[in-house]
C-alpha cells in the first residue's frame, strides 16, 4: 500500500515535472470566429490538462490598429468569457489580462533595442494591415511583433499554439530571444510554435483564397456565437468551384477543401471518411450537413457563454487572481533580464 502511494506521487510530481510551459493569446477585437477557434482556442482546451499554462487576453495588441475606447472593456469581457466558455478552466491554467501585467511593456522596450528595424517592416502581417489602414500606420502596429515577443519570453514558454498565420511572429521571437541571449548571456527561453496539423489557417467562405479573420465578419466568417439561421444562410452560400465532386484538392478547390476541413475537426471523422460519406451527393447536400454540425457543435459553446455573462464578478476576479500569478513569473524574468543588459 505505502508503495503504491509512493509510485503516485513519484507519477505525479514527475509529470509536472515534464509538463511545458505553454503561452498565447487572442486580442479582443470582436467575437472570435470559428478559425481562432480550430487554429488556437480549441487546442488550448485540448493541452491545459497536460501543460502548465497560461492564456492571455492580448489588450494592447489590440489597440494596434483602429479601435473604439468606448467598447474595448466589453470586448476584453467577452473574450474573457469566451475562453471559459470553450473550455478553459482557471484552475487548470493561468488565465488574464495582458494590461494588467506592465512587465509586458518594459520588456517590449528592452527587447526593441535589440531588433533591427528592417526585420519588422518584413512582417507579412504589418504588409497586410498597413495596407488596410493606409492612413493610420502607426509606430505600435510595427512593433507589435516586439510585445508579442515579451509575452511570450516573460514567462519562459517552450511552446507557443497558434494559427500559421503567427507562424512569422513567433520565428520573430525566436531570434530575438537568441540574439538576446548571446549579447548578454543566458536570459530567455527558446519557444517552439505548436500550429495545427488541420485547420492552420481556416479560409473565409465567401473568398476562400482569404483567410477567415475577424476583422472582415461579413459573410466569410463565422462566429463562435452565430445564430443557427445566420450559419445556414453563409454555408449555404459559401464559394465553391464549379466542380461536383466533395473532394479534399486544396490547390483547385479551395472552397470544399476548406468545409471539408470544417467539418473533419467539428466531426472528428477523416476526411477520407467524409469524402466517401457524401460521394455520389451535391455540394448543396454536404453544405447544408456543415452548417447543422456546426450549429450543434457550437450550440454548448453559446449555452456557456450567456451563463458566464451572468456573472461578469466571477469573470473578474478570475482575471484578476491570474494576473497576480502571472505577474510573480513576470518580474522574476524581469529582475534577470534588466541585470543582464547592465540595468537595475
Ligand atoms: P484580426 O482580423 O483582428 O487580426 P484574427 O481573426 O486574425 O483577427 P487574431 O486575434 O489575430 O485573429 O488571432 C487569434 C489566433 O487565431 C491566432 O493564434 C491566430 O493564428 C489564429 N487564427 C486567426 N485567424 C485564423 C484562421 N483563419 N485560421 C486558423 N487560425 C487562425
Ligand atoms: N499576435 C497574435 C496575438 C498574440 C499572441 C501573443 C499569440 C499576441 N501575443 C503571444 C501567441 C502568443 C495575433 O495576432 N493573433
Amino acid at each position: 500500500m505505502e508503495n503504491c502511494i509512493l509510485i503516485c506521487y513519484y507519477l505525479v510530481i514527475n509529470t509536472k515535472l515534464e509538463s511545458m510551459k505553454i503561452f498565447s493569446g487572442i486580442r479582443p477585437t470582436g467575437d472570435i470566429h470559428i478559425g481562432n477557434y480550430i487554429g488556437s482556442l480549441k487546442r488550448w482546451v485540448e493541452i491545459q490538462d497536460e501543460e502548465d499554462c497560461i492564456f492571455c487576453v492580448v489588450d494592447w495588441h489590440a489597440i494596434t490598429t483602429p479601435y473604439e475606447a468606448k467598447t474595448l472593456q466589453k470586448n476584453i469581457f467577452d473574450l474573457a468569457t469566451t475562453y471559459l466558455a470553450a473550455g478553459i478552466d482557471p484552475n487548470k491554467c493561468t488565465y488574464f489580462v495582458q494590461s494588467q501585467v506592465k512587465e509586458h511593456a518594459e520588456l517590449a522596450w528592452l527587447l526593441g533595442t535589440t531588433i533591427p528595424v528592417g526585420e519588422l517592416q518584413r512582417m507579412t502581417q504589418f504588409k497586410d494591415k498597413s495596407l488596410k489602414h493606409k492612413d493610420n500606420i502607426t509606430a505600435g502596429l510595427l512593433n507589435y511583433p516586439i510585445l508579442m515577443a515579451a509575452d511570450i519570453l516573460l514567462y519562459n514558454a517552450e511552446a507557443v499554439p497558434i494559427g500559421k498565420d503567427q507562424k512569422q511572429h513567433l520565428e520573430l521571437t525566436r531570434d530575438t530571444a537568441e540574439r538576446f541571449n548571446s549579447k548578454y548571456g543566458n536570459t530567455f527561453v527558446i519557444p517552439e510554435p505548436i500550429i495545427p496539423e488541420q485547420g492552420a489557417t481556416i479560409m473565409s467562405l465567401s473568398d476562400p483564397e482569404k483567410k477567415m479573420s475577424k476583422s472582415d465578419n461579413g459573410k466569410g466568417s463565422i462566429s463562435l456565437f452565430e445564430d443557427p439561421d445566420s450559419i445556414m444562410t453563409k454555408l449555404m452560400s459559401a464559394t465553391t468551384d464549379s466542380d461536383k465532386d466533395i473532394r479534399f484538392d486544396a490547390e483547385n478547390k479551395k472552397g470544399i477543401s476548406n468545409l471539408l476541413t470544417i467539418y473533419s475537426v467539428f466531426s472528428k471523422k477523416s476526411v477520407k471518411d467524409i469524402e466517401n460519406e457524401f460521394s455520389g451527393k451535391g455540394y448543396g447536400d454536404f453544405k447544408k450537413a456543415t452548417a447543422e454540425l456546426l450549429i450543434e457543435s457550437l450550440r454548448p459553446i453559446r449555452e456557456k457563454k450567456k451563463e458566464y455573462e451572468k456573472n461578469p464578478d466571477y469573470i473578474w476576479s478570475e482575471l484578476e487572481k491570474g494576473a497576480n500569478k502571472a505577474r510573480k513569473i513576470a518580474e522574476e524574468t524581469m529582475k534577470k533580464a534588466r541585470v543582464n543588459m547592465g540595468l537595475k
